[in-house]
């Protein structure tokens, strides 16, 4: 079978990573175009790839009888325009988070997929991908922990980029632990309430950093969240999980442990998400590339997931704002897909 031509549109940090993990790690694929807004950018690194092109226009670049794929690395407000467009030339795509950047527009993305009687869209939630999650996963489907009741979760990250505000916190870098509660739960998360403690004084001036999040999910569970993206240490994300018959928590960091003169006992923790889910990466783009080539076309978040984070996040937003519970509102599954 012949390799999969994939178009990577956006290649900032996380499509030039998507890109080098295409040309280096994963079989079966390679990248044919890319595309930026920053077209000289696109245009430099198309020269380095063997048999690719930087195609300016990103409805051209999805369009393109060279590129049987699309992964979406664009800024999230671009997304729904380009899924849309991958959706009518029939294109299986990748869509790093988030799908679109509001809900009606998540919803409507998902209509017109279901439209078309087959799924073409994953979204990058990576963290079902990572052994860890996957290990916790296993246990929960196999009952070991009995019903999972609470789950703890942390979230850290040393630093963020300028333009960060307070609700990208929650739209940005929370929406991992919404897609993880309805990973590990299989459930719908039914409110969320944001409480802001004192801010961090190393934090920008007004970002809201750190927030404590606490979800309710459909059959009453329980989880609560501290997302805290200035700590100016490292990349920490914590995760454990309470059941009736007892815990399990992920995310220790424990790689190699030194102890060194003098009396010094300690490891490393990793910089930032590219490293700490680095592996997951790899495995979700492999995962997705084979899914593609067999004709399945996803394996692992779809749209719906997609809507489902997007509404969460917005309710996030208005509680971030309000201070109170908000209840999350989302259409029923059944409503637009039958399943
Ligand atoms: C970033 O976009 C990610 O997806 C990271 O996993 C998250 O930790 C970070 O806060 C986000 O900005």
């Amino acid at each position: 079978m012949s390799d999969l031509r994939i178009a990577v549109l956006g290649v900032g940090m996380m499509g030039a990573d998507h890109v080098a993990r295409i040309g280096s790690k994963i079989a079966g694929a390679r990248v044919t175009v890319v595309n930026d807004y920053l077209t000289e950018k696109a245009e430099t690194l198309a020269a380095t790839i063997p048999g690719c092109r930087a195609i300016a226009d990103p409805l051209d670049a999805i369009a393109d009888a060279d590129v049987d794929a699309v992964l979406l690395a664009t800024p999230g407000t671009t997304h729904e325009k380009q899924l849309l467009a991958c959706l009518e030339h029939g294109k299986p795509v990748m869509c790093e988070k988030p799908l679109t950047t509001d809900v009606a527009t998540s919803l409507e993305v998902v209509k017109r997929e279901a439209e078309l009687g087959k799924r073409l869209i994953q979204v990058g939630f990576m963290r079902r991908f990572d052994a860890e999650y996957v290990a916790l996963k296993t246990l929960l489907t196999d009952g070991e922990l009995g019903t999972p009741l609470v789950m703890h979760c942390v979230h850290r990250n040393a630093e963020v980029p300028p333009n960060f505000d307070s609700s990208m916190i929650v739209k940005d870098s929370l929406v991992h632990e919404v897609d993880v509660t309805r990973f590990l739960f299989d459930e719908e998360i039914t409110s969320i309430q944001v409480i802001k403690p004192a801010a961090n004084p190393n934090a920008p001036q007004g970002l809201q950093d750190p927030q404590i999040a606490i979800f309710q999910t459909a059959s009453g569970k329980h989880v609560d969240v501290e997302v805290f993206v200035t700590t100016g240490v490292a990349y920490e994300v914590r995760t454990e999980v309470v059941g009736e018959r007892g815990s399990a928590m992920i995310g220790l960091d424990v790689g190699l442990v030194r102890k060194s003169a003098p009396g010094h006992w300690g490891g490393q923790i990793t910089p930032s998400f590219k490293e700490r889910f680095g592996l997951a990466y790899d495995v979700e783009i492999q995962r997705w590339v084979d899914a593609v080539r067999s004709g399945v076309n996803v394996d692992g978040p779809g749209a719906w997931d997609g809507y489902a984070a997007a509404a969460v996040c917005a309710a996030g937003v208005a509680s971030l704002e309000s201070g109170l519970p908000v209840a999350v509102e989302m259409v029923s599954r059944e409503s637009i897909t039958g399943a």
